[in-house]
């Protein structure tokens, strides 16, 4: 992490640890780093107990494609590994003491489902962008609640970070949520449970 990374704008891939054996999800991640992507993020709940080799083998092939590497849930592990960044969520402890604990130049993103007033204080908290969801049903997520293309309108009009949206996102509904003021698509499934997460990828980027 030589200089400030930053996310702006493109297709932000989630890793699918729960539906993927390590030696799979590697593969593919192979091939959607070789795509191209603004980023890619560790998320993992599984049990797994080698939670850390993985994530320092995606962080090596993410420096190979100079692709940022985004670690979800846990500051700690970001830290230690000196990751790009690191994803928060209303488990995840306050952004506020996040944005103390990491590195300055590490980007720090928040979750704030379909919540704009928590979006804006999370951005003067420092916090470097903002995700929203779920935009469309989801297979990979239980619980989630529903955020509108209405609301990404005009969460992009009052925010000043880039703002990502996640939840049953394929390249045949993305453009929509471009057209709406998403900077970042972010997706699990359309990627990698694609027979070719290349492909899936290539037709994402023709979007922005
Ligand atoms: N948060 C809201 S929806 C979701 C998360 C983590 C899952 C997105 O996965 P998919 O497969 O792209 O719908
Ligand atoms: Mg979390």
């Amino acid at each position: 992490m030589n200089s400030q990374p930053q996310i702006k704008k493109g297709l932000y891939v989630i890793t699918d640890c729960e539906r993927l054996a390590p030696d799979e999800l590697l593969a593919r991640t192979g091939r959607i780093l070789q795509a191209g992507v603004a980023a890619l993020q560790y998320r993992d709940k599984t049990q797994n107990e080698s939670r850390k080799e993985i994530a320092a083998q995606l962080q090596e092939m993410c420096r190979q494609w100079n692709t940022l590497f985004i670690v979800n849930d846990n500051v700690e592990l970001a830290k230690e590994l000196q990751a790009d960044g690191v994803h928060i969520g209303r488990d995840d402890g306050d952004p506020r003491q996040a944005r103390a604990t990491l590195d300055q130049r590490a980007v720090l993103g928040l979750s704030c489902y379909n919540n704009l007033d928590q979006a804006l204080e999370a951005q003067a908290g420092g916090v470097d962008y903002v995700a929203f969801g779920s935009v469309f049903p989801t297979t990979s997520k239980k619980n989630t609640v529903h955020a509108s293309l209405d609301l990404i309108k005009v969460a992009k009009k009052r925010l000043d970070v880039p703002v990502a949206v996640i939840g049953g996102i394929t390249p045949d509904n993305g453009k929509q949520l471009i057209d709406a003021g998403a900077d970042l698509l972010a997706v699990i499934s359309s990627v990698y449970q694609s027979s070719d997460p290349y492909e899936a990828v290539k037709r994402f980027n023709q979007l922005f």
